[in-house]
């Protein structure tokens, strides 16, 4: 079972699950986190009360028909990095323009204890399905990550799963790594999307296939994929890692990293679209646009 949003004819958030054929049923919440909260005051798992709402609503309406927007209000959202060997290999690249030398900040940081977590958005920086995402004025070299994110509690338990794309400037972050939050995060640059898998509804996070498609003029330009297994951390050593001593929000986000990278020759460019699709989530759909036309700077 999925949970999204979607905006009705009244221009209002409505909040619905999603069966697994694809048929919309509103719920009488206003956000995710008010399901979340009423299954624990009643002793229940969120999929309970969702799945015994379900089974009194009639419905027709068909997920393709309707609006989608951000299931959730993400207060933060934070991400892992360098959890694949993938993303380790395009980073050593980024920073030592294709001669890969060892020892890097990217290679001690795979193997190290402590993995790389970083601030990425906040509700006001967060997209959702079909809004577009941003292009930095500064920068040449930009793609899409495509990862799975973990919606937790302020405890850091996890209560669904959803897709995310973690907009990245690889020449930003490639000149220095301390240029990092530049090379992550500006307006429009994170989108998340298109439904909460519900966590009791997944048997196994691992198994999630996680797959990138960018297409230009109607072509499709990459096509790339990967599964969740190949993580070289667990998830819950992440969640570890992001509350320790932290002040963490219901329904935060946790982006887990990326496994899926474009040819190093590959960037973005205005018009593009792209598509982050998890497996029992859904396609994550983001039009592309320069950051340029549209932010104003006094
Ligand atoms: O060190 C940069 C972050 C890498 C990242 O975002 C990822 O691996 O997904
Ligand atoms: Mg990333």
């Amino acid at each position: 079972m999925r949970i999204i949003r979607y905006v009705n004819d009244r221009n209002q958030k409505q909040l619905a699950a999603v069966s697994i054929d694809n048929i919309v049923f509103d719920l009488p919440y206003s956000d995710f986190m008010a399901i979340v909260y009423h299954a624990r005051e009643q002793g229940k798992s969120t999929l309970q009360v969702v799945s015994d709402l379900v089974s009194k609503i009639e419905s027709k309406k068909q997920l393709e028909e309707v609006n989608l927007t951000t299931p959730i209000d993400a207060p933060e959202v934070w991400a892992a990095g360098v959890t694949y060997e993938k993303s380790k290999e395009a980073r050593n690249y980024e920073a030592t323009q294709g001669k890969l030398d060892s020892n890097t900040f990217y290679d001690k940081v795979y193997d190290a204890e402590r993995p790389e977590i970083f601030f990425k958005s906040t509700a006001a920086r967060t997209v959702g399905p079909n809004d577009p995402v941003y292009l930095r004025s500064d920068s040449n070299w930009q793609i899409p990550e495509p990862e799975l994110g973990l919606v937790i509690d302020s405890e850091g338990a996890v209560l669904g799963y959803i897709a995310g794309n973690d907009m990245s400037c690889r020449d930003i972050e490639g000149e220095n790594p301390l240029y990092l939050p530049q090379a992550k995060i500006w307006k429009n640059s994170c989108s998340i999307g298109p439904a909460i898998l519900l966590k009791e509804a997944v048997e196994d996070p691992y198994q999630l296939k996680i797959i990138c498609r960018i297409y230009r003029n109607d072509e499709k330009l990459f096509d790339g994929e990967a599964k969740v297994g190949q993580l070289k951390r667990t998830l819950n050593e992440l969640i570890g890692y992001l509350i320790r001593d932290n002040a963490i929000f219901d329904g935060t986000v946790l982006l887990t990293g990326t496994c899926v990278v474009p040819p190093n020759e590959f960037t973005l460019s205005d018009g593009d679209q792209i598509e982050v699709e998890i497996s029992d989530i859904g396609i994550l759909q983001n039009p592309v646009r320069l950051a340029s036309a549209t932010v104003s700077v006094s």
